[in-house]
């Protein structure tokens, strides 16, 4: 059984915010903590209920603010200290919450722990990094390259598993893991209700053997930060990379007093060699891992991450939809693929109005640290063209361009007459929210009615999920009871198909085209959620 805290988690929908592509409020062409402040209403109508910020601590900015230079206080683009309180305000009052994106694994190397601990052995600070005076094994950056860096000013390698301005954090020093609660508390104080944790199964390492894989003392590390009585309320997801069942029960049980819920990476990742090269993503394969996952978490008690974009991500409607002719069709009928199974659904800024993912010309539009190390790499054997391709394809600055609000020339992220710090979607002038508003075939309308049924309907919410389509199915029916109430969703894929339910059903009241029953001949695409009489 589900811990009763994490049963009312299961009736969250998380909105996700990239600040820095989210609402500029003072034209440098950044978004900020004003701007996101002046959309809370419009997160709220959509119907979600908590706002993710990705990370808005001080940085210098090499990763997007995942490189941290001060955990406790704002990044001087973002705002202030005064807007986060006027931001955690704003949402409790309009009965919201607020989840911070907190990075443990690795530090700005402009942060003073660490311009502290490259000054010598006897620094107080010393250990907080790993420094070694021989690089003691072959393990690569995320990013590309080696995962050592020589420091001339300490005359030593420390580790990097992303960016080499990226300096991992070494938990095995007592004093780090009193740093990280720290930080942990003062915001808790501040009145976050949770935190994103990002590379959460990173932070203990594993020199031992030499593998990159999970460390020794990784769930005492999650449990010293988060099972403890002070904090244990809040809601934890960790991004994990295990799609091992085992390791998130581990995680995830609510006995544990680890984390409320991982993010699952199978769906995303779909089987690829790396994120630059498509492989066999369809709709059918979302499906296969969504039930697979369902089934498991379920099976396990554990609350589920229910997701299928990010900032890390190319929006799903471009790699197994149709983002042309029939983009509203597609994004509305993978969002009932996801949003109506259990668990806590997370919708990414601009998946509510079925955003496609961008396309840039040049290399030189982009911005993405982990994109130009893939560049760098495949240059030394491909051709511009062939590069271009693939980091159009899997480039992080999909996710990130500025979000579309309205068709003048800076989509209404920053004012006209500025440059914005990553171009605008080269689409932006035909999906926008204004114009999604106004359209009769509105994504965002879809997501609101979506996310009213799921929240005025309990079954929706912690109903048992069945799955009533078989695997050779070209659609996905699913049902969601609760006692007597039981609701159907149908979500067809590409080519029109007859559906015939075994049961009746009353007429479907969230539809993505004219439906007046629930049964019956579904076109590419088409969507419906019914009542079960
Ligand atoms: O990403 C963690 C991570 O492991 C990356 O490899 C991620 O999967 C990759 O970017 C996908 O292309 C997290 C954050 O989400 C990411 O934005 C940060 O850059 C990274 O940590 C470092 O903090
Ligand atoms: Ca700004």
């Amino acid at each position: 059984m589900l811990r009763e805290q994490y049963r009312e988690f299961t009736g969250w929908t998380i909105y996700q915010i990239y600040p820095r592509s989210f609402k500029d409020s003072n034209g440098d062409g950044i978004g900020d903590l004003q701007g996101v402040i002046s959309k809370l209403d419009y997160i709220k109508e959509l119907g979600a209920n908590a706002v993710w910020l990705c990370p808005c601590f001080k940085s210098p900015n090499d990763d997007n603010g995942y490189d941290v230079a001060d955990y406790c206080d704002i990044m001087d683009e973002f705002g202030t200290m005064s807007d986060m309180d006027e931001l955690i305000e704003g949402l409790h009052s309009r009965g919201m919450k607020l989840i911070l994106d907190l990075v443990p694994n690795h530090t700005s190397t402009d942060h003073k722990w660490f311009q502290e601990s490259r000054k010598g052995k006897d620094n107080p600070y010393s250990d907080y990094y790993y420094w070694f005076d021989e690089i003691p094994n072959d393990w690569v950056s995320n990013f590309g390259g080696s995962a050592w860096q020589y420091d001339p000013v300490r005359g030593q390698y420390y580790l990097h598993s992303f960016a080499v301005s990226q300096a991992d954090l070494n938990w095995d020093n007592p004093a780090v893991v009193k740093e990280m609660q720290s930080i942990v508390d003062f915001w808790a104080d501040k009145g976050c209700d949770g935190f994103r944790i990002d590379v959460i199964d990173g932070i203990s390492k594993n020199f031992r053997n030499g593998k990159n894989d999970l460390g020794p003392h990784l769930h005492d590390y999650i449990r010293a930060l988060f099972g403890r009585e002070k904090v244990a309320h809040l809601f934890t997801v960790g991004e994990g990379h295990t799609n091992d069942i085992e390791d998130i029960v581990l995680h995830c049980a609510s006995e544990r007093n680890e984390l409320s819920t991982l993010f699952i990476f199978d769906h995303m990742e779909c089987g690829r060699a790396d994120k630059f090269t498509p492989k066999d993503d369809s709709l059918k394969s979302l499906r296969d891992y969504l039930v697979y996952w369902q089934t498991e978490t379920d099976k396990n008690d554990l609350l589920h991450s229910l997701f299928i974009e990010n900032h890390d991500q190319p929006q799903m409607i471009s790699r197994i939809g149709n983002d042309q002719e029939l983009r509203y069709e597609s994004a509305t009928d993978i969002a009932a693929m996801v949003c109506l199974l259990k668990g806590v659904p997370f919708i990414y800024q601009g998946q509510e109005i079925g955003m496609p993912a961008a396309h840039y010309d040049s290399i030189d539009d982009f911005d993405d640290v982990e994109c130009l190390g893939y560049y760098r790499k495949y240059k030394k054997t491909l051709s511009e063209e062939e590069c271009l391709e693939k980091i159009n394809f899997g480039s992080r600055d999909n996710a990130r361009h500025p979000m579309a609000w309205d068709g003048s020339r800076n989509s209404g992220f920053t004012d006209e007459n500025v440059s914005p710090w990553l171009l605008p979607h080269s689409r932006a002038a035909e999906i926008n929210v204004e114009n999604d508003l106004a359209s009769e075939k509105s994504v965002y309308r879809f997501y609101q009615n979506m996310l009213h049924l799921r929240n005025s309907n309990q079954a929706l919410q912690y109903g048992d999920v069945a799955v009533l389509s078989k695997p050779e199915d070209d659609f996905f029916i699913y049902t969601r009871s609760l006692g007597d109430s039981k609701w159907v969703v149908i979500c067809n894929f590409e080519t029109e198909q007859n559906i015939e339910l075994p049961f009746e059903c009353e007429v479907p009241v969230l539809a993505n085209l004219n439906r007046q029953a629930a049964s019956g001949s579904y076109a590419p695409y088409e969507c419906a959620a019914a009542k079960v009489k």
